[in-house]
């Protein structure tokens, strides 16, 4: 498998370690021909990114000519360029895509899904919601059932920042933890204001639900209010206070929320994230990491192992 790596920051590097020391033992041959930053272009392998010569993701797809895209770049939620361009283009010539960018998919989720199915691409995003704990792919083995309603906690940053703050940390401290551990956007911005959170339910609701929404839809709102006496006040009531992301019927929020000690999401604390599932036939709950570099880098890399071995 010839890969085009896009994007060589936390989660690529930790996604490169990956594919070298586990790939192998799965009998997978994993190599990466190229890397592409907003440096330029790197033609072949090597840990530390040098610069062969200047040029755009597509530039590096026709030099390249890959088997499979992988992107971990950072998002652009303006026009999800140039990963949108990228995919349409990989994916018109049959080239499988691979994406930890949540961005082109929270904004153009209907025309990418279309492009593959209309080249017959793969096309994995299992690690644009939670990361490595599966969400995209439990979803897969679920088909055949009605999903009715979605809720859960999707954003690792946020989640992290409210359990700190509830050991009584002030904002920005936990806000500069949540970064020195590699689980923020490089916007946390769109972490905090509930934009990443939002990214992840358009792209469930859609996945799940067979809808066709954009990251537009959803009503969403952030942690940036949040204060230690509002934490307070809510643990003095026995409650947490936590970023809730919920699709039900046409509405898809995403807001901060307070909840008791009988909801699952109450126990859900620091980086863990978790996704409840309510089906026509049952309720289903995954929890687990939902950011991180190796967390990330796997989501991209249980992709990579399940399409090498046709089982999605
Ligand atoms: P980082 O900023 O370290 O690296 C970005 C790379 O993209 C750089 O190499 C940069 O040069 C390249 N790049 C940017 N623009 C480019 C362009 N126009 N052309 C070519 N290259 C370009 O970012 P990360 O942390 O490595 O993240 C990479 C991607 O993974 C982003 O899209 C993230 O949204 C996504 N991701 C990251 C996660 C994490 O934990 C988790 C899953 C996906 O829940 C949370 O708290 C979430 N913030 C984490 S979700 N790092």
């Amino acid at each position: 498998l010839r890969v085009l790596l896009v994007g060589y920051g936390n989660v690529g590097k930790a996604l490169r370690k990956m594919v070298r020391e586990r790939a192998p033992s799965l009998g997978l041959n994993v190599r990466i021909e190229g890397i592409v930053t907003r440096r330029g272009i790197m033609l072949g392998d090597s840990e530390e990114f040098r610069k062969t010569k200047d040029g755009t993701p597509i530039d590096a797809l026709n030099e390249v000519s890959p088997d499979l895209v992988i992107d971990v770049s950072s998002a652009n939620y303006e026009t999800g360029e140039p990963s949108f361009s990228l995919y349409m283009e990989a994916l018109s010539r049959g080239i499988a895509v691979i994406t930890a960018n949540k961005a082109p998919l929270a904004l153009k989720y209907a025309e990418i899904v279309a492009q593959a199915k209309k080249h017959g691409a793969f096309l994995g995003f299992q690690a644009t919601v939670m990361s490595g704990t599966p969400s995209i792919n439990l979803l897969r083995l679920l088909r055949g059932s009605t999903i009715l309603k979605i809720r859960g906690i999707l954003n690792g940053t946020t989640n992290y920042i409210l359990t700190r703050m509830d050991q009584g940390l002030e904002y920005f401290q936990a806000l500069r933890e949540a970064q020195e551990k590699g689980y923020a956007e490089a916007n946390p911005e769109h972490d905090v204001n509930g934009f990443d959170a939002a990214a992840k339910l358009t792209i469930l609701t859609n996945f799940a639900m067979g809808r066709n929404i954009s990251i537009r839809d959803v009503d969403f709102s952030g942690i940036a209010n949040v204060t230690l006496s509002r934490i307070e006040e809510a643990k003095r009531r026995s409650r947490k206070l936590k970023l809730v992301a919920v699709s039900e019927g046409k509405t898809s929020k995403v807001s901060l929320t307070e909840v008791s000690p009988e909801d699952p999401l109450y126990h859900v604390d620091g980086v863990i994230n978790t996704l409840d599932i309510h089906s026509d036939i049952q309720e289903v709950v995954i929890t687990g990491p939902g950011a991180g570099p190796q967390n990330a880098a796997f989501g991209v890399f249980s992709d990579i192992v399940l399409m090498s071995n046709g089982l999605i």
